[in-house]
């Protein structure tokens, strides 16, 4: 109920937000940022036509004084962070120049691009590795396209300031899930100050309603989350919060969990990059027609806030209709007919996605569109209930831009068996833990490791190319992940989806997909800690290759918190068996 009081006083708190002190008019348009208060605006859509989807972006940055950095992508149109819309089957061609300046120092990025065509040497940004805050890539998070360069590789690929526009050349596999995906920065070490800065953007594979009818039809609404560094560090807790909130700081330098529910959050969020700021949440609008079905498509952007949404009209938690989890339709089991799973709120990690219905409110009835509290534990960061958009009924609404088919063909039946009914071929156990430099020091520096059981925790090294874990391409396994930390950490892998078996130890019955997972903190008291168990799907041959697996958080990814897995061929796995140098593959 104390949640629910707080939510309460959202709307009337948006009377006290001065103008002044929000201001976000900026003197210089490059990567310009909506007001805060303002209408959610939608992102710009770039659909494939004749198969084809080609793209160019132009990932740009600007620093200014006491407002939080600002990086984009910049699609020719002039658009920010446009939605790649794509259909199983289709080519993307995206072209990604680097026009990244150093925010610490303004000439840097430009002194850098000169010197990179001075010498005439650049490196080859397939294998350079080089990685810095103004190198980048792209991370297809969620698809499953093979991890090379020009496709989705994240270990070696690495653009630089002054490097001509770099290709990225892929088609969508004919299998993949229709959903939402994203594309981000996956750079070593930066990845958390990339995001935070704005980089981010939805990706769409289209058809959703040919595998979940009761979807068909519907106005669509892409909602990107994002956080980003507080726009009132020094700001009290509004007066209306019902407790003092602890002011500590975590050993990142965030505000640290009080697990009240209140208090200062580590970051702010921004919806579509309407900002939201503490300390008073001034909502951003959603206008919708009285009683109008939507389908909500939710990314959370976040570098590390934890999302738990709801839609709260006359304070009331309304049914949340969900379809998909991190791109893949809740039924693609095949088994489930046109299932639809009725919440009244949704649990969104990091990097996670959630797709539902909603209905509007009753004219004259404005509703609210809020996160809940996140408990991420003592050593996590504070994510209190905040409010983030009006939910505005009013009968001129405008229409979302989208729509999906109201008349759509199923798609085929699934060619390989479900992987809920697939032997695994063996069980690994991995676990999360942390390491503070001085351990009677709770503010100091954390070290993070995501280990593989019996091997020595080791923050990941960019310039080993030995792999923690082998996999044959074709098998399945289950990996337990265990939290030895004491704050909530979330497990996602490249290039491939997962099933969650069990939580603690006790079975869940979740016959669907995801690609980021919690893993909740140890209390400390507890005998066990607390785990998870999954299920992977290594058959398509997609995902044979190198890549990662980590914690979405990205200050624990950029910290070390991240692993290296090498999918071999399966006709190959049998002849370098003797030689794999994999410790973890006995
Ligand atoms: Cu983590």
């Amino acid at each position: 109920m104390r949640k629910l009081f707080f939510l309460m006083l959202a709307v009337p708190c948006v009377a006290f937000f001065s103008e002044s002190v929000f201001a976000q008019k900026s003197p210089t348009d490059v990567c310009a940022r909506p007001s805060v208060g303002t209408v959610v605006p939608e992102p710009e859509d770039l659909r494939s036509q004749n198969s084809v989807l080609k793209v160019n972006l132009t990932v740009r940055s600007v620093s200014e004084p006491s407002r939080p950095d600002r990086f984009c992508y910049l699609a020719e149109d002039g658009s920010e962070s446009p939605t790649l819309r794509l259909h199983p089957g289709d080519l993307l061609i995206l072209n990604l120049k680097n026009d990244l300046a150093d925010p610490s120092s303004p000439a840097a990025g430009d002194a850098q691009a000169k010197n990179h065509s001075a010498t005439g040497k650049t490196s080859d940004p397939c294998t350079s590795g080089s990685m810095s805050l103004t190198s980048t890539n792209l991370h297809f998070h969620g698809l499953t396209v093979p991890a090379s360069c020009h496709q989705d590789e994240v270990l070696k690929t690495s653009i630089q300031p002054g490097d001509p526009s770099f290709e990225y050349r892929f088609r969508i596999p004919e299998n993949e899930p229709p959903g939402l995906y994203w594309y981000h920065p996956h750079i070593h070490g930066f990845s958390k100050a990339q995001v935070l800065a704005g980089l981010s953007g939805a990706m769409i594979i289209e058809g959703i309603e040919r595998a979940n009818a009761e979807v068909a039809g519907l106005p669509e609404r892409v909602l990107v989350i994002r956080d980003q560094d507080l726009l009132n560090p020094n700001a009290p807790p509004n007066k209306s919060e019902p407790v003092i909130p602890k002011m500590l700081l975590d050993h990142d330098g965030d505000a640290a969990n009080n697990g009240t529910g209140f208090g200062k959050p580590a970051k702010d969020l921004s919806i579509n990059f309407v900002p939201v700021p503490y300390p008073d949440y001034p909502t951003s609008q959603i206008k919708i027609k009285p009683g109008d079905r939507q389908f909500w498509r939710v990314l959370n952007a976040s570098a590390i806030t934890y999302l738990n949404l709801a839609v709260l009209y006359k304070k009331v938690p309304q049914p949340l209709g969900i379809v998909a989890l991190d791109g893949v339709p809740l039924n693609s089991s095949g088994m489930m007919g046109n299932y639809v799973d009725w919440q009244n709120h949704i649990g969104v990690p990091p990097g996670g996605r959630v797709e539902f219905m909603v209905k509007g409110p009753p004219l004259g009835v404005t509703g609210l569109l809020v996160t809940r509290t996140v408990d991420t534990g003592v050593g996590g960061e504070n994510d209190p209930n905040r409010a983030l958009a009006s939910i505005e009924a009013s009968a001129d609404a405008p229409e979302p831009r989208s729509t999906l088919d109201a008349s759509p063909k199923p798609f085929a039946p699934h060619v390989l068996p479900w992987l809920g009914s697939v032997a695994p071929a063996r069980t690994r156990m991995l676990y999360f833990s942390e390491k503070l430099l001085d351990p009677n020091d709770p503010n100091s520096a954390t070290t993070f490791y995501l280990t593989v059981d019996g091997q020595t925790p080791t923050p990941f090294d960019p310039s080993s190319d030995v792999p923690n874990i082998v996999v044959k391409q074709g098998d399945v396994e289950d990996w337990i992940i265990e939290n030895r930390s004491t704050e909530l950490h979330t497990f996602h892998i490249h290039q491939t989806h997962f099933m969650l078996l069990d939580l603690f130890g006790t079975p869940v019955n979740e016959p669907f997909l995801r690609d980021t997972i919690n893993v909740p903190f140890y209390d400390g008291k507890t005998l066990q800690y607390p785990s998870v168990k999954i299920r992977l799907d290594f058959r398509d041959p997609n995902a044979v290759g190198t890549f990662v697996y980590h914690c979405h958080l990205l200050e624990h990814e950029d910290g070390g918190m991240m692993g290296l897995i090498r999918v071999e061929p399966a006709a190959r796995m049998q002849t370098s068996r003797t030689s794999a140098a994999a410790p973890s593959d006995k």
